[in-house]
């Protein structure tokens, strides 16, 4: 007898801008092997190191296959296996006492970026909730800052084909690390420097992108709206600024120009400690060589002046005249291209309004009272491990802890958040469920068609949400469609407002697994001709809507308090403190991959990189395990010696789990709660620590 191979097309789930095309081989119902698509035009046959061996994660003894009820102490992890039947009984029989007692708003909705799909997480963020008139998390960890700021100025987050790189002759990489962070950019860089473009890192970290670029640039972390305006400062004073276009198509060139004029090189220099010389030449550079790309995303804006950051970034395109240019302009985000229905999505017309909503880059003191009313009572979490990946960790776990706090996570492994539930739900992987996928890196849709059956008695976090909401007894339609018929819906009422998804259909997406959104000659490259959709139709250099945020209209450096104070040289008899960037690591997403054994052994024990300089004045040395702390804790991590990182800044980046690391605790100890000035965002990197040698003590 013959066993049948079936390839099924997928999309890789996790939070990266490459959005790649997947094929699993199911054999028997079992997946076998698990590889990049090479039809599509971005993913172009090859997965990065992370997700290449899928199947180990999909297939881990680690993974969580029945409900599990607590029985020790919180966090004591303690188990028994209960029933689904009686998971969801437990679950809606605490709910309903909840309402009851203090209203839907004591229950909150907690997740993030664990799968990206538009179903199970777009609308799964949305349905039951609404349904219930529970708290709304506001979902800022990320790019908030930025999605307000680029919003605002240009209308739009509409990004060009990544392959239009290879047009530019200057690229200027601006806090971002594809290399790491979105890896399938990297081989059409190289193309494009083959082809004569020249390549400009602004990091301060000697990243693995920064190692390639012609050129690297290392300012003083949270000083780049400085940076920026000392470029714009150069390029007005020497008049190579494109008037006409500036004119014709920007709103406040004149005020910008009167901003920037405040901003001369030399104290440029003194802010940011790049060179006054360097300034100038950037912006001659920049000027002179056209096409120029501005590339940048999100982890420089996670600083408390990140949105201002992001205006700044956002205006010198214009200066230049970039905008609308084949190979120019600004790569940021394409994930402005398709804006679903929104009713068709959550269903909201149907639900009682949202009674408040909480913002996730405070949950610890949310749940610690500053949500007092109601206070949060219960948190249900999903595709999202805040005890790892949200800031001020150990205030997290405070609030975990509450006796009378009902907590329920749904998950793939025993996450450092899962430990200290009350109830753990299974979830499946991606070969597990299917979904629709846009990307943020790429101009694609992407289906994913599930490949093998849940494994155990994991389910979806649709499939979850739906035998929620019956358990609850709701009984509309919308709580219990199909992913597919969800996908559906969605797509056909968004087909009228949405160019890009000109004949798109369902089938269409599940029989050929990749289709290119539609562009027309006029739309494809991003605010062609100088349209942009914004209140003015202009790119709004000075931009009013900036005051509802509390923000000055023009860009502006605004010094980051905690950086500017050496509140934490006080604790110990140190020398200063140094700033902590804590991005993004190679081989996990987040923390997402970080307790997979293959993975773990490549990305090694949590360090934390110091210059020379700083570890000698510390007495570190290379290996030494070291205490960093701050305001908020401290963690224990290894100390890696380099000129990697410049005087006063170390780097540990993100994604270790707490469970797994010395001490049970990682950086998000140490990482400031504090928000940022547009969006409510994070400001993970404007972190004040001190780094102090073990060896010493
Ligand atoms: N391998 C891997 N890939 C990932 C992720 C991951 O964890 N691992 N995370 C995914 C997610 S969630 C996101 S949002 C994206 C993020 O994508 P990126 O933004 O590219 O990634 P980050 O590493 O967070 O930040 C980029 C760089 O910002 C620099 N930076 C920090 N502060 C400043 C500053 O003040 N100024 C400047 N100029 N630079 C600064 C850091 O040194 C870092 O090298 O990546 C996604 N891809
Ligand atoms: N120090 C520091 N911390 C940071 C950052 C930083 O720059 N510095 N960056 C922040 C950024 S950019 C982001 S986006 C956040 C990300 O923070 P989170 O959104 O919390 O992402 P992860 O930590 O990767 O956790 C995702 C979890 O979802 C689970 N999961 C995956 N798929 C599914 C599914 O289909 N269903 C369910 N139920 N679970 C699933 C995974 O197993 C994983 O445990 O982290 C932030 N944390
Ligand atoms: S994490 Fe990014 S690069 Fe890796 S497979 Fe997924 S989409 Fe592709
Ligand atoms: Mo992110």
């Amino acid at each position: 007898m013959t066993t049948t191979t079936d390839l099924i097309r997928g999309a890789c789930p996790h939070d990266c801008p490459d959005t790649c095309a997947t094929i699993t081989e199911v054999r028997d119902g079992r997946a076998v092997a698990f590889y990049a698509d090479r039809a599509h035009p971005y993913t172009q046959g090859w997965l990065c190191a992370k997700v290449r061996p899928y199947l180990e994660r999909v297939y881990s003894p680690d993974r969580l296959l029945h409900p599990l009820r607590r029985v020790g102490l919180k966090g004591a992890g303690q188990w028994e296996r209960i029933s689904w039947d009686e998971a969801l009984a437990t679950i809606a029989g605490r709910w309903k006492t909840l309402i009851a007692e203090h209203g839907a708003a004591a229950i909150l909705p907690y997740s993030y970026s664990g799968t990206l799909g538009l179903v199970q997480m777009r609308v799964c963020d949305e349905r039951l909730w609404s349904r219930m008139g529970a708290s709304g998390l506001d979902r800022t960890i990320c790019c908030s800052a930025s999605h307000v700021a680029v919003g605002a100025t240009l209308g739009a987050r509409h990004g060009p084909d990544p392959a239009d790189v290879l047009k530019s002759r200057l690229v200027i990489i601006w806090g971002n690390n594809p290399a790491s962070s979105g890896p399938h950019f990297m081989p059409l860089l190289r193309q494009a420097q083959k082809l004569g473009a020249y390549v400009v890192v602004v990091d301060p970290r000697r990243t693995l992108t920064a190692r390639s670029a012609d050129e690297h640039i290392q300012p003083r972390p949270a000083t780049d709206a400085a940076l920026a305006l000392g470029l714009m400062h150069v390029i007005f004073a020497e008049g190579l600024h494109d008037e006409p276009w500036l004119e014709a198509h920007s709103q406040g060139w004149r005020e910008l120009r009167g901003r920037a004029a405040q901003y001369p090189p030399e104290r440029v220099e003194q802010i940011t400690g790049v060179s006054a010389e360097t300034i100038i030449g950037l912006a001659r550079r920049y000027a002179a060589t056209k096409p120029s790309l501005l590339k940048f995303a999100d982890g420089m804006q996670r600083h408390a002046n990140g949105g201002q950051a992001v205006r700044a970034l956002c205006c010198l395109p214009a200066l230049v005249g970039q905008y609308g240019v084949p190979g120019g302009g600004l790569s940021y985000s394409t994930s402005g291209y398709i804006r679903w229905d929104a009713e068709a999505l959550g269903h909201a017309s149907a639900c009682p309004p949202t009674p408040r909503t909480v913002n996730m880059n405070r949950i610890g003191a949310a749940l610690m009272g500053e949500a007092a009313d109601p206070p949060i009572m219960s948190l249900f979490v999903y595709g999202a491990n805040p005890v790892a990946s949200a800031p001020n960790a150990g205030l997290i776990i405070q609030g975990l802890m509450r006796e009378d706090l009902f907590t329920v996570v749904h998950e793939q492994f025993m996450s450092d958040t899962a430990r200290y539930a009350d109830i753990v739900l299974p979830a499946t992987t991606q070969l597990e469920q299917s979904d629709l996928h846009t990307a943020y890196g790429q101009r694609n849709l992407q289906y994913n068609q599930q490949a093998i059956a849940p494994l155990g008695e994991c389910r979806s976090n649709w499939d979850t949400m739906r035998a929620l909401a019956a358990a609850m007894g709701y009984s509309e339609p919308w709580l219990q469609e199909s992913a597919e018929d969800a996908i559906k819906a969605i797509i056909e009422a968004s087909l009228s407002a949405n160019p890009q998804l000109q004949g798109i259909t369902f089938e269409r997406l599940r029989d050929e697994g990749t289709v290119p959104l539609h562009f027309s000659d006029d739309d494809y490259t991003p605010f062609a001709g100088g349209r942009f959709p914004t209140p003015s139709g202009k790119v709004e250099l000075l931009c009013p809507a900036m005051a509802s945020h509390g923000v000055d209209p023009l860009p502006d450096h605004i010094p980051v308090a905690e950086l500017e104070e050496d509140e934490i040289s006080a604790l110990s008899p140190q020398p200063s403190a140094l700033t902590l960037l804590s991005a993004a690591s190679h081989h996990f997403v987040s923390s997402s991959f970080a307790n997979q054994p293959s993975l773990l052994a490549r990305e090694g024990t949590p360090f934390v990189e110091i210059n020379p300089e700083d570890a000698a004045a510390r007495g570190i040395a290379d290996g030494d395990q070291v205490r960093v702390e701050s305001a908020r804790g401290w963690c224990r991590l290894r100390a890696v010696v380099t000129a990697d990182v410049p005087p006063g800044v170390a780097v540990a980046p993100k994604g270790h789990w707490a469970s797994r690391s010395p001490d049970g605790r990682n950086v998000n100890w140490t990482t400031p709660d504090t928000i940022a000035d547009l969006g409510g965002g994070s400001a993970f990197h404007s972190n004040r620590v001190q780094i102090i040698s073990e060896q010493n003590r």
